[in-house]
């Protein structure tokens, strides 16, 4: 059943893509399962987009479709959840890039994970950061960043944290598409998160769990 949903994601068949996906979890496919397949159907896609093979409207149509199966898996995950809250996490998708469905992964993942979350949403501003982490003082910033160009708003971020005098208020996990280790270092983040369980394996070891 696994490649059929990947097959309808890739065909963009949202109708048959849902009702794939609300057997698998009714039969008891682990959640997880569900969101790695979605990730390798995403990654076809985006291999299609560079080759010129899909366009813009199936990136949005696809990410449309990811979307409502994060919707639907979401309570799923919940259900499991400790309501145990580990620690306070802010995130968000920095300035300039409005990419959110990995981001949103991480959201549910970190809040089945037993964190408290607060999602600033996308094309949030350095300034923005620095605003909510005054307010609500949580323990992990998390930035999610999928462009290359945003590379840099993720930097002045960071940099903006330092100069309110946060930075050592708070851990920063950054992740997203390309973002790798170096851009980790480049940016000047404690850690750097591949996928959604990464990140909450990141958050439980800052928080001594
Ligand atoms: C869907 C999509 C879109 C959708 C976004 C819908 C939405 N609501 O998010 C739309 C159509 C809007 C879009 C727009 C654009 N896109 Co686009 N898009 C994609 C696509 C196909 C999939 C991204 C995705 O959702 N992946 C699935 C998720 C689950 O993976 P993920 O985001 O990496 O997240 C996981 C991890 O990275 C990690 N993670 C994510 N965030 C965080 C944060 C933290 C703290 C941690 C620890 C971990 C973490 O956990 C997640 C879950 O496991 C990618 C191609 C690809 N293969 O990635 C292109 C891609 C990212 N887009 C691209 C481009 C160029 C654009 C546009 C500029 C296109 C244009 N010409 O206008 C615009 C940009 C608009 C903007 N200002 O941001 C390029 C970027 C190239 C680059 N290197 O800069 C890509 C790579 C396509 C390509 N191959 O060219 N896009």
């Amino acid at each position: 059943m696994g490649n059929g949903l990947s097959d309808a994601i890739i065909g963009m068949r949202e109708d048959e893509v849902l009702q794939i996906a609300t057997r698998m979890l009714d039969g008891g496919t682990d959640p997880m399962e569900i969101i790695s397949l979605c990730r390798g159907a995403m990654e076809v896609i985006g291999g299609g987009f560079e080759a010129g093979e899909y366009f813009l409207p199936d990136l949005i149509m696809s990410g449309e479709i990811l979307s409502r199966i994060a919707e639907m898996v979401k309570p799923r995950i919940g259900e499991e959840a400790a309501t145990l809250k580990l620690g306070k996490v802010l995130i968000g998708t920095v300035a300039g890039d409005i990419h959110d469905i990995g981001k949103n992964i991480v959201v549910f993942m970190l809040d089945a994970g037993g964190f408290d979350v607060h999602d600033l949403g996308v094309d949030v501003s350095p300034q923005a950061f620095v605003d909510r982490i005054s307010e609500l003082e949580p323990d992990i910033v998390g930035l999610s960043c999928l462009l290359t160009i945003a590379y840099e708003a993720m930097r002045k971020t960071v940099q903006a944290i330092v100069d309110a005098g946060l930075r050592d208020k708070v851990r920063i996990m950054v992740g997203g598409g390309t973002v790798d280790e170096q851009v980790r270092g480049y940016v000047g983040a404690d850690g750097f998160g591949a996928d959604a369980v990464a990140a909450v394996s990141l958050a439980k070891g800052w928080m001594g769990r």
